[in-house]
C-alpha cells in the first residue's frame, strides 16, 4: 500500500523532472543536470521590479539601480522568456550578476534575505557556469547563462529552458526574487517575484496533470533549502529564513 504510494508518487516526480533528458556530460549537479521544464502553465507572469531605495548604498544621490525582470511561460509551455531591463547602474564595480535567488526578499528589503542562488539540482557554486551547457549551470544563475551587465542602460531577452511558472516544483522562480551583485559578488539590490498577470482561459489545451500537483511536495521540502553561498548571513537569521521561507512556499502550495 504504502509502497504503491510511494511508487505513484515517485512516477509523477520523475515525469515532471525528467521532461528531457538533458544530462550531457559534465553532470554538475547531485540531482543531475537541469531538466528542461515542458508544462509551463502558458500566460502567467511573474515580474521583479527593483525597489527606488538601493540595498548597498541607501543614501546613494543617483539612487538604485532602475529596472527589472519579466518572466512569462512560452506558449508552448516549454520554457519561459525572460525580458530583462535595467538602468542607472553604479559606475564602478561592474560587470555586474544577477540571479534568480531561493528566497523572497524580507519586509525591510535586506538583500541578504534572499540567501543562495535557485538551484534545485544542488549544483553549487564551483566550477562556474559553462555558458555554453546551460543545463549545467545553477538555474538561477541569469547573468552565468546569458551574459552579465555589461551597459547601462542594459537589456536582454532569452527563453531559459529550466526556471519554471508551475508552483511546487523546485524550479518555480514565481515566489522567489532577483538579487543583483556588483562583481565581487557584493548585493547591490534585490527584488520580489510577482504574478503580474495570470492566464485566462483561452480554450487552449490546459495541462494541467493531477500527478505532477500530489508529487509537487516532494520535490518543494527539498528544492528550496539548497542554500549556496554568496553571504547567508548570520547562521540564526538564515535558519529562520529557512524555516520560514519553507513556511512560506508551503503555504503557496
Ligand atoms: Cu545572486
Amino acid at each position: 500500500m504504502y509502497s504503491s504510494i510511494l511508487a505513484v508518487s515517485l512516477t509523477g516526480l520523475l515525469g515532471l523532472v525528467a521532461a528531457q533528458n538533458t544530462n550531457v556530460n559534465p553532470v554538475t549537479g547531485i540531482q543531475g543536470n537541469a531538466t528542461t521544464v515542458e508544462n509551463n502553465p502558458p500566460g502567467m507572469v511573474y515580474t521583479a521590479t527593483l525597489p527606488t531605495t538601493e540595498f548597498f548604498n541607501p543614501s546613494d544621490p543617483r539612487g538604485n539601480v532602475k529596472g527589472s525582470v519579466a518572466a512569462v511561460a512560452s506558449s508552448s509551455g516549454i520554457g519561459v522568456d525572460f525580458q530583462v531591463s535595467f538602468s542607472n547602474l553604479p559606475t564602478s564595480g561592474g560587470p555586474f550578476l544577477y540571479h534568480i535567488h531561493a528566497f523572497p526578499v524580507a519586509a525591510d528589503g535586506n538583500c541578504t534575505s534572499t540567501l543562495g542562488h535557485l538551484d534545485p539540482f544542488i549544483r553549487g557554486e564551483t566550477p562556474g557556469c559553462n555558458s555554453s551547457l546551460p543545463q549545467t549551470c545553477q538555474v538561477g544563475d541569469l547573468s552565468g547563462k546569458y551574459g552579465k551587465i555589461t551597459s547601462d542602460p542594459f537589456l536582454a531577452t532569452y527563453t531559459d529552458d529550466f526556471a519554471s511558472t508551475l508552483p511546487g516544483i523546485g524550479a518555480f522562480f514565481g515566489n522567489r526574487s532577483i538579487t543583483l551583485h556588483f562583481a565581487n559578488t557584493t548585493r547591490l539590490t534585490c527584488a520580489n517575484f510577482t504574478l503580474s498577470s495570470a492566464a485566462t482561459s483561452s480554450g487552449g489545451s490546459s495541462s494541467s496533470n493531477s500527478s505532477a500537483t500530489t508529487s509537487a511536495p516532494l520535490t518543494q521540502t527539498s528544492a528550496p533549502l539548497q542554500v549556496t553561498g554568496l553571504g547567508a548571513g548570520s547562521s540564526t537569521t538564515a535558519s529562520l529564513a529557512v524555516l520560514f521561507g519553507a513556511m512560506t512556499v508551503a503555504l503557496l502550495l
